[in-house]
Order: C-alpha cells, then sequence, then structure tokens
C-alpha cells in the first residue's frame, strides 16, 4: 500500500493543494487553440483578451489551476508562451499547468513563471524524459507523466502502469519528489475502441495502489465522436475520481461536467458539510435569468 501523497502547486501569491482527501482540482482546459478557431485568431493577431476572459471565467467557476497551450501553427511558441502567461498572471492567481510537447516553449514559460507551476508534459520516450525531467529538477516544477512511449499508448493497464513506473523511476532518481510527480493514464476514445474508458480507470487503479501520486488526465477526449458528449464526460469523470483521480483537465464551464465532480467529491467524504455542493448551487441559481 502507498501513501496518499500531496502535490503543491504555486502562483506568486497562492499554493493550492492537490491530494486524495481534498476536493478535486480543477486544471480549466480552455486556454487552448486546439480546435478553437476564435482563440487561434486572436493569439495569431495578438489580442489576449479571450485569453484573459477565459482565466477569470475558469477560475470563477472552480477552477484550481489552469492549463496553458500556445499550440498556435507557424506561431513563435517560447515568446507566444511567455505572452500568454504574462496576461493570464495578471488577472488571475491560479497556478498554471504548462501545456507544451516543445521543449524551448517549455523552458522559456518555466524561465519567467513566478511560482510552481505544473509541467504538461513528460512520457516514457528517452528524448522526452532527457529534456523534460532535468527543466522540471532546475526549477522546481512538478510534472505530469504519460502513460505512452515510443510504442505509442499501450493497449493494456499493465503496460500502461510499467510506463508510469518507469517515468516515476527516471523523476526520483534525478531528484524529483516522488509527490511531484503526476501520472496521465490516458483517455482515449471510446467510440473507437470500446475498452478504451476500463482501460484507463484500470491504469489509474493500479498506478494508485503502488505509488499513491496524484492522476490527471484530458477527460473530455474519452467522449469523441459520440454524441451528448457531456453525459458520458460526467459520468466518466465521477468514476474516475473514485479510482483515483485528483486533477482533471476539464471545463469547469460545463456544468454537467462540474457538478459530477462536485457530487463525486461530496460521495468520497471530501466536502466538509457538502458546503462546496451548496455553494455551487447557489451561484447556479443566482446565475439564472428571471425574467
Ligand atoms: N492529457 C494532458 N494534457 C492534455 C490532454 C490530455 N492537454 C490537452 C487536452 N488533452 C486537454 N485539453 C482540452 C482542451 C479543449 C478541449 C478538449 C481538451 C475541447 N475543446 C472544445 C472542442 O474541441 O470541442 C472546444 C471548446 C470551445 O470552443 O469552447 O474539447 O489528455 N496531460
Amino acid at each position: 500500500m502507498s501513501e496518499n501523497l500531496t502535490t503543491l502547486l504555486r502562483s506568486k501569491t497562492k499554493t493550492i493543494k492537490i491530494n486524495r482527501d481534498l476536493p478535486t482540482a480543477i486544471i480549466g482546459e480552455r486556454i487552448n487553440p486546439t480546435g478553437r478557431k476564435a482563440v487561434l485568431e486572436a493569439l495569431q493577431a495578438g489580442n489576449f483578451d479571450i485569453v484573459r476572459k477565459d482565466a477569470l471565467d475558469q477560475v470563477a467557476a472552480g477552477a484550481a489551476a489552469l492549463d496553458i497551450n500556445a499550440g498556435v501553427p507557424g506561431a513563435d511558441e517560447p515568446a507566444l508562451i511567455q505572452q500568454i502567461i504574462r496576461n493570464v498572471t495578471e488577472v488571475v492567481d491560479a497556478p498554471l499547468c504548462i501545456d507544451t510537447a516543445d521543449p524551448l516553449a517549455l523552458a522559456a514559460a518555466l524561465s519567467i513563471y513566478e511560482g510552481k507551476a505544473l509541467i504538461n508534459s513528460v512520457n516514457g520516450e528517452e528524448h522526452s524524459l532527457a529534456r523534460v525531467l532535468p527543466l522540471a529538477k532546475e526549477y522546481g516544477a512538478a510534472v505530469i507523466g504519460l502513460c505512452m512511449d515510443n510504442n505509442g499508448i499501450p493497449a493494456t493497464a499493465e503496460q500502461r502502469f510499467a510506463v508510469a513506473a518507469r517515468i516515476i523511476e527516471r523523476a526520483t532518481k534525478i531528484g524529483i519528489a516522488l509527490e511531484d510527480v503526476v501520472i496521465d493514464p490516458l483517455a482515449m476514445a471510446m467510440s473507437a475502441d470500446s475498452k478504451a474508458g476500463r482501460v484507463t480507470l484500470d491504469t489509474i487503479e493500479m498506478v494508485v495502489r503502488e505509488f499513491g501520486v496524484n492522476i490527471s488526465m484530458g477527460a473530455s477526449n474519452i467522449s469523441f465522436g459520440m454524441p451528448d458528449r457531456k453525459f458520458i464526460n460526467a459520468t466518466y469523470i465521477a468514476m474516475a475520481i473514485r479510482a483515483g483521480l485528483t486533477c482533471p483537465i476539464t471545463n469547469p464551464l460545463q456544468t454537467e461536467v462540474h457538478t459530477a465532480i462536485l457530487a463525486a467529491d461530496l460521495s468520497m467524504g471530501r466536502d466538509e458539510y457538502g458546503m462546496g455542493w451548496i455553494k455551487a448551487y447557489r451561484k447556479r441559481e443566482k446565475g439564472k435569468v428571471v425574467s
């Protein structure tokens, strides 16, 4: 049996705690130009108004941290991610999750970030481990480890667990604390493979039982290609929280998913006196237009 480890993330003015005794820490997914044409066009034009609004809205809706993705085709990603970080940190105090596959953009982001970021991400490939883990160590950041390597995304939970174990071994070997490694079991489309949801849940259970680390994932991938995605996302995220998910990357503005997270926290005994649930209910009622 493993411990229930605590990951701390920090902005200049705020520290958040992630562990399995506390309410789920939502990492807001919306600052990401992938699949969002308006964000893409605004960023290409050097306009950060949408990014600032997305930061404010997600934190107001309950995001504990914000994912920052600057993947604009053809853009100077190191420069762009720095501009996004500056804009976001001007308007909110939530800690940031730096979402990039480009080590130069990652280094640029970490070099200006005042706090303890969550790096998104490293994977089991040698070149990723060799480039990303030293940056996590140098900047004292936490890091998300994806359960994939040069052979792709493993089909079984046992194989994904083995990748997680390898990432954890390499990270701790260079002096990154175990609690600063967060594992992403990888949520894949169930429309393409009917076992995809189950493999991910099983991976979460295995990793948590062995290592006690925190678990993240982009939980909305699971419903890709299906109609009425929000209901699938809501049910799946509640089940994943039971399995051990602690910091999903998701959209807190989507009521179905957000209420599922709050109800899961209440069900797991992580919402003292139900205050989280009641507060969110009042906020929803206040937001309703009365005419
Ligand atoms: N694991 C980790 N990081 C990740 C992912 C993951 N980062 C990226 C992604 N997956 C999670 N982020 C998003 C961001 C947006 C959407 C999905 C996942 C999304 N956007 C809407 C769409 O495409 O339909 C657009 C929303 C809008 O326009 O308002 O779905 O798995 N570690």
